[in-house]
């Protein structure tokens, strides 16, 4: 009687360790929230600035992005933040500029250059 008591709390111990570890499995298994952080630390994108336009001129980038602009125009750009957050100064023929996004928001940029051209938008998403 006592032994078959002891069988069964065994089981049911095992039953429960099994099923703990089946829980604990799941959720590491889809550590999505844990996972996403570093990489947007790497995340990287890229803007062309192709006949007197940003190329996308919307770019919308998790935070922490390096947005790295390439002036694709035989003539020189700027990307020049509205709000006076960035400014490369001149961006000269087939040369790039860098600049890594650590806070969410909106941030438009113009080209000093060619007042004329279209304002490009990086959104970052906090
Ligand atoms: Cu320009």
């Amino acid at each position: 009687m006592k032994k078959t008591l002891i069988i069964g709390l065994l089981v049911i111990f095992v039953l429960i360790s099994g099923c703990t570890t089946t829980t604990t499995t799941t959720p590491a298994g889809e550590p999505t929230p844990g996972e996403t952080t570093p990489a947007q630390i790497s995340t990287e994108q890229q803007v062309n600035i192709k006949d007197y336009n940003f190329v996308p001129d919307i770019a919308e980038v998790p935070m922490g992005t390096t947005v790295t602009w390439v002036n694709d125009d035989n003539v020189p750009h700027t990307i020049t933040s509205v709000s006076g957050s960035f400014d490369s100064g001149s961006i000269g023929p087939g040369k790039t500029y860098s600049y890594k996004f650590n806070q969410a928001g909106t941030f438009e940029y113009s080209c000093t250059n060619h007042p004329t051209m279209p304002h490009g938008k990086v959104v970052v998403r906090g």
